[in-house]
Formats: C-alpha cells, structure tokens, sequence
C-alpha cells in the first residue's frame, strides 16, 4: 500500500502479489482504478476527468451518500464525493490489501444535512475480486435516513456488445421514461439507447459478459441495482465526458435508492458491492 498522488489529489496504490492492483483517492474516498491479476483495467475513469479536490471525478466507483442522484433536497449525489476523507487503517498481506477510509460530519455536513454521522468505506483487494463495503453509523440522538450508493463505472470494448444477465423478472423506474416502473422481461439487459434503471430488490448476483470475458457483480446489504449509460445526447450535455466514452462505460451501481435506510440514534447499517473477474 503506497501513498501517491494523483494529478496533485493525495491517493493510495493497493497492490498485491499476484499482480491486481487498485488506486482509491482520499478525495470522494472513491477506487478509480482496478486491475484484476489477469486483465487490464476493468473501471472506467474519463480521460476528461477533473482531478481539481472540488468537483466529482467522472469514473471509478464514486460513493453516493447521504442521497442517491436528486432523491431529495440535496445537491446531486450527496456530498461524500466531494469530501475529503481519512485514513482509518492499512493493513495488508501477500495475498490481499485493504484500506478503510473514514468520513464524518463536521460544521460543513451539518449545514447541508443536520445529522451526526460516521461513514467508513472499506476496499479490499485479493484474488481475483474488488470489495467495497460501505457502512453508516448513527452518532446522534436522533433518527435518520438517507439513500445511497456506490456509482460503479465499469470499462467495457464496446457497450453496444455487452450483455447485462441476472436481471430478467424484476421490475425498474426508467428515468428515461418518465420514470415509469416496468418489468424486465429479456434474458439480457443490452445497451442500445440512453439506460436509466432503478432495478428493485434485486436478489440475485449479475454478470457482465464481453467478448473474452466476464466480470461477476454481487451485492449485499443494497436492495437495488441502478443500470445507467448516457448514450450519445445525454454525453453532449456532459462536459467531463469525451464524445465517445459512453461506448467505453457502463455503470452498474449497488443502491440503497427505492427505499431510504432509516437508522436510529446508535444503529449502523452497512452495504457491499463485489466485482469478480472470472
Ligand atoms: O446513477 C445514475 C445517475 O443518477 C444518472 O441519472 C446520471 O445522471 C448519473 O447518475 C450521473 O450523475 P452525475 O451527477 O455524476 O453526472
């Protein structure tokens, strides 16, 4: 585990013996690169990125909390992207990495959102796998809640031939529909047009498949699964986002979205999101 820094933003190298490796910024506390020991790079971070420590940085898995997209009276997101976060521990062996980085409130939380909180976002890597785990305490004497949500951007050749398994049956909000709630009734979720999906309680573990190679997706502790690819008009609204990167992205985001997490005075809550290169 190196301390680095990345175009001036004070990172971290995790790496280990059988060659992954992963970079996790203390800006956003948010992994912007994972490469798996077989393959290259499997996150996808936007050549267009700002890295300037105050606007959210395109790509990697930025962390979503204490709301997901515009789910309320906040800015979107949540603040955490756009937080500084801490190192809480380091520890490593031959065959695994994993740093915890921690974020609490302070005068500047509190004004946006009136709760005493603490959030550690933990990184593992070991094989063949990325875990990240989100947890959220309750430090106050009151109730609260929040949605979130961990905002994976994972690499792809070519979105328009990756398939998408796992979600067939269960229903969605497409924002891109008025955000109706449908079904998905194909065996596969192809992207073809701009993709806005809020999966419901989604029991199962995905796969993303690509021509020579797949990636496993699994989730615990977030109900929801959110599909999203701007395709080609959204991205000419998005200025950190060069012409053609939506062929090269694709998120598949683990989501506490549909319903809000409502922790009590004392009460943690914690939510994990697992990529498998297979
Ligand atoms: O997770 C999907 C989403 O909420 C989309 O609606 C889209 O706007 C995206 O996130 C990116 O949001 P951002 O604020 O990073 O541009």
């Amino acid at each position: 585990i190196e301390h680095i820094e990345l175009k001036g933003i004070p990172a971290l190298r995790l790496s280990i013996a059988n060659g992954a490796s992963a970079v996790l910024s203390l800006f956003g506390g948010q992994v912007l690169s994972w490469s798996p020991p077989a393959g290259g790079e499997r996150l996808y971070l936007s050549p267009l990125a700002a890295h300037d420590g105050l606007q959210p940085i395109r790509g990697g898995i930025p962390v979503c909390f204490p709301q997901f997209a515009d789910l309320g009276p906040l800015m979107q997101h949540g603040f955490a992207r756009t937080a500084q976060w801490t190192v809480l521990t380091e520890r490593h062996g031959k065959d695994f990495a994993l740093v915890s980085l921690g974020l609490s409130d302070s005068a500047a939380t509190r004004a946006l959102w009136p709760h005493a909180f603490e959030a550690e976002l933990s990184v593992l890597i070991e094989d063949n796998r990325l875990d990240l785990e989100l947890e959220v305490g309750n430090r106050g004497d009151s109730e609260f809640s929040f949605t979130a949500a961990l905002h994976t951007y994972l690499a792809v050749h070519e979105v328009e031939q990756t398939r998408l398994e796992g979600l067939h049956g269960y229903s969605y909000r497409d924002k891109t529909d008025a955000n109706r709630i449908k079904r998905d009734s194909g065996d596969v979720v192809e992207i073809e047009a701009e993709t806005d999906r809020i999966y419901h309680d989604v029991q199962r573990p995905l796969l993303l498949r690509e021509y020579r190679r797949s990636l496993g997706i699994n989730a615990e502790g977030f109900a929801d699964v959110v599909v999203w690819n701007p395709w080609v008009e959204r991205s000419a609204a998005i200025a950190d986002l060069p012409k053609d990167g939506f062929r090269h992205l694709l998120c598949v985001e683990a989501a506490a979205a549909q319903h809000p997490v409502r922790l009590a005075a004392g009460e943690r809550w914690w939510g994990r999101q697992t990529l498998v290169e297979l």
